[in-house]
């Protein structure tokens, strides 16, 4: 059989969005560092329980001076969760419509990620600290073909007998114990937190709760959540202390962001309660609203402000690329930046279900679609406006082919048979962190 990849190609040429002159570049040369807001929803944000607020550290950092933040901004993964949310991140592709793709392909596809590109157009040195070991998700494999010099695993950090809930190590401590790695780093770096106290079933022991009195909905997992939500925000109060004790502020660039939801669906109705609204009216619009997760990217000299744009993770390797004045032109990646006046305003979901400012649309299993009115959360008659209709057939057809050539360009992994001019090939053999390959 040959290998089309001619197609794929062509299709994703015209995905580029030009540089606002604005902010393309003002963040050249600086340290990147991403923190990765496990099971993290926007709806946290500003959000208060039992008259404390649930992330006091990240809603000053929400309407802090320095951070231009957006509320109108979706997570896009399917089943592979995190590690479909750090594919988005790395590799600008999406994650897979099921199962992880980590796991599938993520250890034998050709990549050009985000660690390889920062090297090799400006000096980036890159890491990531996670307090999981380093197998799951294949990510000690996985991070070798996206050029990744160092991967700090729980296997790099002290740990005593308390130091470990869920899948690994604290916040607080991966935190504290990524310090004495992240100092002796080559500097500009690229580095990603991944965190992972609040992921489910949200477990917290006394100790480590600083007296935030949960909520008492019917259901349990809702009111821990809010819980080691509540701890995360406090582990990055801390780190952004010390981050500035030490100077590392000032030079770096600071993007957080949200993987995806901590609550699933069906436990939304006990959520509803917190939220003023009522439960017995709530619907798969309702369910799509919740889908918002932070991203906010901070930086000392960044004119600050809350940006109402519409995007997915999807759109941040091109903006953080752009912000580090990297252009993207030639690289398959398939968002476009947030800051551009040319991005695509139209998010869609893995499921390919889409929301954009005006409107939230769902497609039905008998090919008709349910659009609501963001607005007013009504269901429009689309007999009434056979336009509108047209217009979001186009649209959902246009994101369904995106989604397809994805997954085509990864199941394929077609990316072995192109290269971008000025790239060099990622060659996995040249990093070693297999502390525990198996
Ligand atoms: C595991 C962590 C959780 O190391 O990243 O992944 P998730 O369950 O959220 O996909
Ligand atoms: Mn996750």
């Amino acid at each position: 059989t040959t290998v089309d990849i001619d197609s794929p190609l062509e299709e994703t040429a015209d995905i580029y969005a030009k540089p606002n002159k604005k902010y393309f570049g003002i963040a050249k040369k600086k340290n990147v560092i991403i923190i990765h807001l496990e099971s993290f929803q926007q709806v946290l944000i500003n959000m208060r329980v039992n008259n404390q607020e649930v992330t006091p550290f990240l809603n000053s950092l929400y309407s802090d001076k320095n951070t231009i933040s957006f509320p109108n901004f979706f997570h896009e993964v399917g089943q592979g969760k995190t590690s479909d949310a750090e594919t988005m991140l790395e590799s600008g592709l999406f994650g897979l419509p099921t199962g992880s793709f980590f796991t599938k392909l993520g250890p034998t596809n050709t990549f050009q990620g985000a660690p390889a590109i920062l090297q090799q157009k400006e000096g980036y040195t890159s890491a990531v600290f996670h307090g999981n070991v380093g197998s799951f998700y294949s990510r000690n494999k996985v991070y070798k073909n996206m050029g990744y010099n160092y991967f700090f695993d729980q296997g790099y950090f002290d740990q005593t007998e308390n130091s470990n809930i869920g899948f690994g190590l604290k916040d607080k401590l991966m935190f504290q114990e990524s310090v004495k790695y992240l100092e002796k780093l080559q500097q500009p770096f690229y580095v990603k937190y991944i965190t992972l106290t609040n992921h489910y079933p949200f477990d917290l022991s006394d100790e480590d709760n600083d007296g935030f009195i949960k909520p008492e909905t019917q259901n349990n997992i809702v009111n821990n959540y809010f819980v080691t939500a509540h701890y995360l925000d406090a582990s990055l109060q801390e780190f952004f202390k010390y981050l500035k004790k030490s100077g590392l502020y000032d030079k770096s660039m600071i993007v957080l962001y949200g993987d995806h939801y901590g609550i699933s669906d069906d436990k939304n109705t006990a959520l509803a309660t917190l939220l003023n609204k009522d439960p017995s009216t709530w619907n798969k619009f309702d369910n799509a609203q919740l889908q918002r997760v932070p991203f906010m990217i901070n930086m000392k000299g960044l004119s600050g402000h809350v940006d109402n744009e519409y995007g997915g993770e999807i759109d941040v390797l091109p903006t953080i690329l752009y912000l580090l004045g990297v252009n993207t032109k030639g690289y398959i990646q398939l968002g476009t930046d947030l800051l551009s006046k040319d991005h695509n305003r139209n998010v869609v979901f893995r499921d390919n279900n889409l929301i954009n400012k005006n409107y939230t649309i769902f497609k039905n299993s008998n090919g008709s679609f349910d659009v609501y009115d963001n607005k007013d959360g009504k269901l429009i008659d689309l007999n009434n406006y056979p336009d509108l209709e047209k217009n979001i057939t186009q649209i959902y057809d246009k994101k369904q082919k995106l989604l397809n050539t994805s997954d085509t360009i990864n199941n394929k992994n077609l990316l072995r048979f192109y290269t971008p001019i000025g790239f060099k090939p990622t060659n996995p053999q040249d990093y070693d962190y297999d502390q525990e390959d198996n």
